[in-house]
């Protein structure tokens, strides 16, 4: 409802001439205003100490992984009916979803051109482009060039992860912990190709691709045996980082889960599983995913600690509603809190930002776009924080100061520099991004019927 009379009201200004196509939207301001509010926002800024084109620049060198599942509702090119499996789920049937590896391309394309700043893609290992079909166990770089060469042109990094569900030998929930060793070392040996595709990232493309394991293995009901999966699961690891690889090239992540649909009794790799085996192996990464804890545990609490102990995280920013149901990310507490962790705790050259959530009942353009300006909102916000009068608040114990203080920065107008950032970086400026996700559904979603 609100969509539709949003998009009556554009059509309307549209009429009367107000709305410039691409620059800003109904509602939005002109290119003065952005420019006025800005010069105001600054000054207050500069009053509490910060200054706000040092945020900027800091904001404009963040590069976030998109993650291309939110495209195609986690479908992949590998085989064009093949059902979701993994205990994950996406709901929605929004018309419209990328069919082919370059209608995806192109969708990004749309996506990127409405985010400041550059940024990287995250594939999975089913966005393979081949003739003819390829074990998963058989995959090769020749089978990513096209994504290769259009990162390049592009100038977007890449990440990448092996797909170890959606397929027949994953159907009993299990693969890295399974109990036949045979089904073990098929996903073995997809794990240690995955990883040689990112390295080719990595080289190709001149920074290091992270290449981020996750499995559902787990149980729908109570095992007995809870060790002995683990142990399995701990041996597959090693053998799959058993080649080292030149860190420039390629960096390791494996991400925890409390439960998943299926596994909702056990999940082998637990957040303490892999918590345990990030810290004693050399190399590893942790991917910490939002959506992966109890619906009132919050990974900003948790980012402190890992990083007392590990050199690089990888986040998968997601908003759980109820349960894991990766839904688009938004500006509530949770995601600033998130981002606040890294800023804070100064990590912002060790913390590898990724999204992962999956909305197929809205725009999926509109659910990357809103998510992934939601994630640089939330880091603006933190970059335009006091921190260090903040910090001296809570050393002194002064906590009423420190409780006033962090409210008022809430309605601090960061907005006024984040338009400003909007602006500069040649990126619509508030609504404006949606008016353009609009034309391109009439242009070329509406195409894809068939
Ligand atoms: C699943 C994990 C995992 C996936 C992607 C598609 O619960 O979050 O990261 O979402 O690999
Ligand atoms: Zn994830």
């Amino acid at each position: 409802m609100f969509i539709d009379r949003l998009a009556a009201f554009i059509t309307v200004v549209n009429k009367h001439g107000v709305y410039q196509q691409g620059k800003t939207m109904t509602m939005d301001p002109t290119e003065g205003q952005v420019l006025r509010a800005y010069e105001l926002a600054k000054e207050r800024y500069a009053g509490l100490g910060v200054d706000t084109e040092r945020a900027l620049k800091q904001l404009s060198q963040i590069a976030i992984s998109l993650h291309c599942w939110q495209g195609d509702d986690v479908g992949g090119f590998e085989n064009p009916d093949a059902e979701l499996g993994g205990g994950i789920a996406v709901t929605g049937n929004y018309a419209g979803k990328a069919r082919t590896a370059d209608e995806l391309r192109q969708d990004l394309d749309k996506v990127y051109s409405l985010l400041p700043g550059n940024h990287r893609l995250n594939l999975h290992a089913i966005y393979l482009e081949t003739d003819k079909k390829v074990e998963r166990n058989e995959i090769r770089p020749e089978h990513f060039q096209g994504w290769v060469d259009w990162a390049r042109a592009n100038h977007h990094g890449v990440d990448f992860n092996p797909t170890c569900f959606s397929h027949p030998l994953a159907d009993d929930g299990f693969t890295l912990a399974h109990s036949d060793a045979a089904i073990r070392q098929f996903w073995i040996d997809h794990c240690i190709a995955s990883r040689e595709i990112g390295a080719h990232f990595g080289k190709e493309l001149g920074s290091p691709c992270v290449t981020n394991i996750w499995i559902p293995d787990g149980f729908k009901d109570t095992p007995v045996d809870r060790l002995a999966p683990r142990q399995r699961l701990a041996d597959s690891l090693d053998m799959i980082f058993s080649r080292k690889i030149d860190l420039r090239y390629n960096l390791d992540a494996v991400e925890a889960k409390l439960f998943g649909i299926g596994s909702e009794s056990y999940v082998v790799g637990s957040h303490e599983f892999y918590l345990g085996y990030a810290v004693s192996r050399d190399d590893v990464l942790l991917c910490l995913d939002s959506g992966h804890f109890h619906p009132t545990e919050s990974i900003s609490d948790k980012i402190s600690s890992v990083m007392l102990y590990m050199d690089e995280l990888l986040l998968h920013v997601s908003r759980g509603v109820r349960w894991d149901s990766d839904h688009v990310v938004t500006l509530n507490d949770d995601t600033l809190a998130i981002l606040q962790e890294v800023v804070r705790g100064g990590f912002l050259d060790r913390v590898h930002i990724g999204l992962d959530f999956f909305d197929a009942s809205i725009n999926r353009l509109a659910a990357w776009t809103i998510g992934a300006r939601n994630i640089l909102k939330a880091l603006l916000i933190a970059l335009l924080e006091p921190i260090d009068q903040l910090r001296e608040l809570e050393m002194a114990g002064d906590f009423t100061a420190r409780l006033a203080f962090l409210e008022e920065l809430r309605t601090m107008p960061w907005q006024a520099v984040w338009d400003y950032h909007c602006l500069q970086a040649d990126v619509p400026v508030g609504l404006g991004y949606f008016d353009e996700i609009k034309a391109y559904e009439a242009e070329v979603l509406a195409q894809r019927q068939a």
